[in-house]
């Protein structure tokens, strides 16, 4: 299985479908490195712990970790399945993006930000960022999100380890918006 392959099939699998390889993740969202390996290994080869643990350390967004002890593995965030990654709740930045595309914008005026099948809402520390996340979906546009003042209104944040702000949702009044 080459990187590319292996890496979205993890994705899948530790983010949103974990029954497509038959595994089921904790609450923590891990899975045991063995179990997910022999899972990994029935089709088209063998995946050794060497290439996942390749595959872990040179994804470009490093969207996977080990657990410390190097037994368990997880995503590090993206999830549509509900898991407790249990992240502390973090000071943001005064201003964060939020990318999306121009097809959105009308839905997003009316109901703000909503975290659509995932977890939460994924926002961005700076704007080339979130121009990539948004043209995932077509023509890219950035919103500002007000999030120092989300946060002194009591609504929580979390960093990923990978570096994305999380939020529960993002209301039209804390977006810079025409
Ligand atoms: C949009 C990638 C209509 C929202 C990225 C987004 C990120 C609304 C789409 C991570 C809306 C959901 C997440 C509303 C929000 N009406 N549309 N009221 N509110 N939306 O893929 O943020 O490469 O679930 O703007 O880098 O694009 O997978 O979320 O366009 O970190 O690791 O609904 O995925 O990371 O799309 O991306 P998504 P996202 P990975």
């Amino acid at each position: 299985m080459n990187n590319l392959r292996l890496s979205k099939l993890l994705s899948l699998v530790l983010r949103h479908d974990p029954e497509h390889l038959g595994l089921q993740l904790d609450s923590g969202g891990w899975v045991d490195v063995d179990e997910l390996l022999a899972r990994l290994s029935t089709g088209s080869g063998e995946v050794t712990r060497e290439h996942l643990e390749m595959v872990v350390s040179e994804n470009n967004k490093q969207r996977f970790a080990f657990s410390g002890d190097g037994q368990r593995i997880r995503a590090n965030q993206g999830h549509s399945i509900r898991v407790d990654l249990g992240l502390t709740p973090q000071e943001p930045p005064e201003i964060l993006y939020h990318g999306t595309a121009t097809r959105f914008l009308d839905s997003i005026r009316e109901k703000g930000v909503i975290p659509g099948s995932r977890q939460h809402v994924h926002l961005s520390q700076d704007e080339p960022t979130a121009v990539a996340v948004g043209r995932r979906h077509g023509k890219p546009v950035v919103l500002v999100v007000r999030s120092g003042e989300m946060h002194r209104e009591g609504l929580s944040f979390f960093l990923s380890k990978n570096g994305v702000w999380l939020t529960d949702r993002v209301a039209r009044r804390y977006l810079a918006l025409e």
